[in-house]
């Protein structure tokens, strides 16, 4: 799970366990280490969703900011070669669909060679009118389809599922 602060990584994964497990805020910035967490759910293989502090956001200033962001970016790079690895769901408020640091950090991760998934959070918080407009905006920034997700009402998260088990069913290259 790749995106700024407070765009609902923590509460995505929570969602998807249907669990308690990892800690969120209403405060940016909550997440401050990669955390790891194991899934079983048989009969798929287990696997790990990894959880990465937020980017753009850091208490502590410019150094700290710097410090996040190079977390996710050798988290990336020590994986990307490791036939473990899956690849990244960038998380994007679907509130804010043109932020040039969302776009910045998927086009690195296309440059390092991570697969991405690209996941709208928050469609809760959309009027229909927004939704239109907004999914029009993301689909045309990351060249197709974006799944819509709510943490709040489960929107979308079991086709975030499927997407996860095909990932892990899919032996890497
Ligand atoms: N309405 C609504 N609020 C959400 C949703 N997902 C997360 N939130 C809220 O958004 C805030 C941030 O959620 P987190 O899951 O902590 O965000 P994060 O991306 O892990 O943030 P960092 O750990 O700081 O990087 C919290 O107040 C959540 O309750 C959602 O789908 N709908
Ligand atoms: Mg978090």
């Amino acid at each position: 799970m790749v995106g700024r602060s407070n765009v609902g990584k923590s509460s995505l994964i929570n969602a998807l366990v249907r669990k308690k497990l990892a800690r969120t805020s209403a405060a940016p910035g909550k997440t401050r280490l990669a955390n790891f967490y194991r899934v079983e759910a048989a009969p798929r293989p287990p696997f790990f969703l990894v959880d990465l502090p937020g980017f753009g956001y850091a208490r502590g200033g410019d150094k700290a900011r710097e410090g996040f962001d190079a977390l996710a970016a050798a988290y990336f790079r020590a994986r990307v070669d490791d036939p473990r690895f899956r690849g990244a769901l960038v998380l994007i408020d679907s509130r804010h669909p043109g932020l040039d640091s969302d776009r910045l950090t998927w086009n690195w991760l296309e440059q390092v060679g991570v697969e991405r998934y690209a996941v709208a959070t928050k469609v809760d918080k959309l009027t229909r009118a927004e939704r239109q407009r907004h999914f029009g905006e993301l689909e045309r920034i990351y060249s197709g389809p974006v799944l819509a997700v709510s943490a709040q009402t489960g929107e979308g998260l079991d086709e975030l599922w499927k997407k996860i088990a095909n990932q892990i069913r899919t032996a890497r290259q």
